[in-house]
C-alpha cells in the first residue's frame, strides 16, 4: 500500500448490480469504469460472474462510488447476498432481448427484504432489439416492478457495445445517490468482510463496506466471531491510501498480527469488545408470497446476514407457521454464531431445493429465552416500536447501562441520549447508579422490597427488620445495582435502616399483652438489684423473657444486652458509668475489684459493664487497671449518647 496521505473529503458511496445471469451486468460495469469486475480466472474463462467483483468510478460532482458486481446465476445467490447488503443504491440490470427472468424477480425480492429502496433500472443490450420490442419490454419491466420500492425508479436504455445511454445512466445514478441519506455513524465501526487475501509485501488484507463508524490506521481490532485481535496497518479505498475510512465506503484493510488462514468472508472486523456474536436472535420475518411452502415452526433455514451465513432452526412465536405473503415474530437458533446488531436485515433461504424464502429485521440479539411464546412476541413488538424513546423504554425492564440500551434498542449514541432525555422529562426514567430503569420497573422492584419487609414484619413482629441481604435477594438485584437502588428507597423514605436490618417506616416492635406482663415482672426483678440483675438465662427460665423478646426489649431501649451473658436496665448502666467516671476523675485509675466495691456489684457483673465502657471508647485498659480515655465531662456526655440505640 502507498503511504497514507489524506482522508477523502467528499462523499463515498457504494452501489451494487443485480439481475439475471448474462444480462450484461459485468460488461456494463466495465463500460462505465474501465475495470473488469470478473477478476477470477475461472470467471474470465467461463464468461460468467461467480463471485463478487469490485470497481469504482468518480461522479461529475466528485462523489466516489464503489461498485459491487454480483453474480446473477441462481447457483451463486449466496455470493450475491454477501455483496448486496450494504449498498446505497442498486443498478438493476435487465437485458432488452430477454426481459424479466427468474433471477430478475428473485434479486428484486432480495432487494426488498434487505430494505434497498433506491436504484436505477438499466435496460441493457439495447443494440440487439428494435423500438417496438424495446417498448414491450419496458412495459413488462414496469409491471414486474409494480409492487416494489423501485416502481418509479428511472429506467435507462443502454448498450455497452455502442456506448449508447451510458452517460444518461451515470447521471441517473448521481441523481439517486444525491438524495440517498448519508450512512449513520454510531461510533462503533464494523466491517463485514467480503474478501480476505494476501498481497506480497503487505500481508493480509480484508475488504468490505464499512458500517456504523470510522476506522483509522493503527487501531486495534477484533475479528468476530473468532475473537482474534489484530492491528490496522493501512487502509485504502479504491486503491488510494487513507488514514481514516468513513462509514458507507468500500475499504481494504491491511491487518497485522493475523494470518490469512484465520480470515474469511463473513467475519466482522470491530473495535475490541464492541460487538459479540450471538447464537439466538429474534426477528420480524416476512415470507415471500412466492415461497413454495410456509415457514413452519422447527424448519431449518440458511440465514444470511451481512457477508455471513449460518444454518438456523426457526421458532415461530405466533402460531405454528408464517404463510407465504405474511409476516410474524420468530426466534432463530443458529448452528454457528453470527455477529449482527439490532436493526440488521436478514435473508432466509431454504437449503434444498434452494429457494429464497423471506427475510426480516433483527430485533433482539441477546439470546434471551422467552418464557412464553406469546409474551416474547409482545415484547419484540414493543422493542421494534418506531420511536427511539419507546424502544429505549422497552429495554428498561431491568437496570441497564447507556451502552446496553443503545445495543438492545439499536440506537446510535446521540439517538439514545435524546431518547433518555425525553423519558427523563416524561418522568418515565429512574437512574440507579450507572444504570437506568423504567419508572414502572422501578415501582415493581420497590413493591417487591416492601412486600418482603411486610411479610418479615408479620412473621417476626419482635424483630427490628429484615437483614439487608435478604431484602436484596427478594428483590433479585445484583449486589452491584442493589446499593444504588436501596439509596432511592431510603431517599423516598419507603424503607428505613434499623441497624443491619431494613424495615418499613410503619413497623414498630410491639409486645403482646402477655409479653408486656412478663416484662413487667422481670423489670421488677431488675429494679430490685440493678447492678446484680438476673442473667439472660434466668430471665428466660424464671420470667419467660426468651431471646427474641429480650432482643425486642433491647430494640425498644428498655434493656441493654451486653453479650449473651448480661442484661441491665439502662439506668443501671448509666449509674455504674457515673460512679466509675467519678472515681477515675479522682483516683486516675480503677481496678475491677474497686469498681465492684464502689457500686456494690459483683465481679461477674462488673466485667461486662467495664467491657462496655472500653468498647465505647470511654475507658481503656492499662495493665490490670483502667484509665479514662476522655476528660470526665466528655466521658459522661458520651455515655448519655451511647444509651441511644442508634449509636450503639
Ligand atoms: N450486444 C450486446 N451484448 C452485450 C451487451 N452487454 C453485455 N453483452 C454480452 O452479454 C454477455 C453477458 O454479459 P455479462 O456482462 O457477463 O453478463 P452478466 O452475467 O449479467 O454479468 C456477454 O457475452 C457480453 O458480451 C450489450 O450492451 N450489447
Ligand atoms: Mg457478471
Amino acid at each position: 500500500m502507498l503511504p497514507a496521505t489524506r482522508e477523502l473529503s467528499h462523499a463515498t458511496r457504494v452501489i451494487g448490480t443485480a439481475g439475471h445471469v448474462d444480462h450484461g451486468k459485468s460488461t456494463l460495469i466495465r463500460a462505465l469504469t474501465g475495470i473488469d469486475p470478473d477478476r477470477l480466472r475461472e470467471e474470465r474463462e467461463r464468461g460468467m460472474t461467480i463471485d463478487l467483483g469490485f470497481a469504482w468510478l468518480t461522479l461529475p460532482d466528485g462523489t466516489d462510488v464503489g461498485i459491487v458486481d454480483v453474480p446473477g446465476h441462481q447457483d451463486f445467490i449466496r455470493n450475491m447476498l454477501a455483496g448486496i447488503g450494504a449498498i446505497d443504491a442498486v443498478v438493476l440490470v435487465i437485458a432488452a432481448d430477454e426481459s424479466v427472468m427468474p433471477q430478475t424477480r428473485e434479486h428484486l425480492a432480495i432487494l426488498s427484504l434487505l430494505g434497498i429502496e433506491r436504484g436505477v433500472i438499466a435496460l441493457t443490450k439495447r443494440d440487439l432489439v428494435d423500438e417496438e420490442w424495446a417498448a414491450l419490454v419496458v412495459d413488462e419491466v414496469r409491471s414486474a416492478l409494480g409492487p416494489s420500492a423501485l416502481a418509479d425508479a428511472p429506467l435507462i436504455e443502454v448498450s455497452a457495445t455502442t456506448g449508447a445511454g451510458l452517460d444518461a445512466l451515470t447521471r441517473a445514478i448521481a441523481e439517486v445517490l444525491g438524495v440517498a441519506p448519508l450512512r449513520r455513524d454510531l461510533g462503533r465501526p464494523r466491517l463485514p468482510v467480503d474478501r480476505a487475501f494476501t498481497l506480497a509485501g503487505f500481508g493480509t488484507i480484508v475488504t468490505g463496506t464499512l458500517l456504523d463508524g470510522v476506522l483509522g490506521t493503527g487501531e486495534e481490532v477484533e475479528l468476530i466471531p473468532s475473537g482474534r485481535r489484530a492491528r490496522v496497518r493501512g487502509l485504502q479505498t479504491h486503491r488510494r491510501a487513507i488514514d481514516t475510512a468513513r462509514p458507507g465506503s468500500r475499504v481494504a484493510v491491511n491487518l497485522t498480527g493475523v494470518d490469512k488462514a484465520e480470515l474469511a468472508r463473513g467475519m466482522v472486523v470491530v473495535r475490541p469488545g464492541s460487538l459479540v456474536a450471538t447464537s439466538i436472535m429474534s426477528a420480524r420475518l416476512q415470507v415471500l408470497a412466492t415461497a413454495s411452502a410456509p415457514l413452519v415452526h422447527g424448519d431449518l433455514v440458511r440465514v444470511h446476514a451481512g457477508t455471513a451465513e449460518a444454518m438456523a432452526r426457526v421458532s415461530v412465536l405466533e402460531g405454528a407457521e408464517i404463510a407465504g405473503g405474511a409476516s410474524g415474530w420468530a426466534q432463530l437458533r443458529l448452528q454457528s454464531p453470527l455477529a449482527v446488531a439490532v436493526g440488521d436485515r436478514l435473508v432466509l433461504r431454504r437449503p434444498s431445493p434452494s429457494e429464497t424464502l423471506g427475510g426480516g429485521v433483527v430485533v433482539d440479539v441477546t439470546g434471551g429465552r422467552a418464557r412464553r411464546r406469546a409474551d416474547a412476541a409482545a415484547d419484540l413488538e414493543r422493542r421494534s416500536a418506531p420511536s427511539p424513546a419507546k424502544r429505549a423504554l422497552a429495554t428498561l425492564d431491568e437496570p441497564r447501562t447507556a451502552q446496553e440500551i443503545a445495543e438492545r434498542a439499536g440506537l446510535g449514541a446521540d439517538e439514545r441520549d435524546a431518547a433518555l432525555a425525553e423519558l427523563e422529562a416524561e418522568g418515565d426514567l429512574v437512574t440507579i447508579g450507572d444504570a437506568y430503569l423504567s419508572r414502572a420497573a422501578f415501582e415493581s422492584l420497590a413493591r417487591r422490597a416492601e412486600r418482603s419487609l411486610a411479610m418479615a414484619h408479620r412473621k417476626a413482629p419482635l424483630r427490628s427488620g429484615l437483614p439487608r441481604e435478604e431484602v436484596r435477594a427478594a428483590v433479585g438485584l445484583s449486589a452491584k445495582r442493589w446499593g444504588a437502588f436501596l439509596e432511592e428507597l431510603l431517599k423516598a423514605r419507603r424503607v428505613l435502616v434499623r441497624g443491619a436490618a431494613l424495615a418499613l417506616p410503619s413497623h414498630e416492635v410491639r409486645l403482646e399483652p402477655a409479653q408486656e406482663a412478663r416484662w413487667a415482672r422481670a423489670r421488677g426483678a431488675l429494679l430490685a438489684a440493678p447492678l446484680q440483675p438476673p442473667t439472660p438465662a434466668q430471665l428466660e427460665h424464671e420470667y419467660g423473657i426468651d431471646r427474641e423478646l429480650l432482643a425486642a426489649l433491647d430494640e425498644r431501649g428498655e434493656i441493654i444486652r451486653l453479650g449473651n451473658e448480661a442484661a441491665f436496665l439502662p439506668d443501671a448502666v448509666r449509674s455504674f458509668a457515673d460512679a466509675v467516671i467519678r472515681e477515675l476523675a479522682e483516683a486516675g485509675t480503677i481496678t475491677v475489684a474497686r469498681a465492684r466495691d464502689i457500686t456494690g456489684s459483683s465481679r461477674k457483673h462488673v466485667l461486662p459493664l467495664l467491657g462496655f465502657l472500653d468498647d465505647h471508647g470511654i475507658t481503656r485498659r492499662s495493665g490490670d487497671d483502667r484509665i479514662l480515655v476522655l476528660d470526665p465531662a466528655a466521658a459522661t456526655a458520651k455515655v448519655a449518647r451511647t444509651m441511644h440505640r442508634e449509636d450503639r
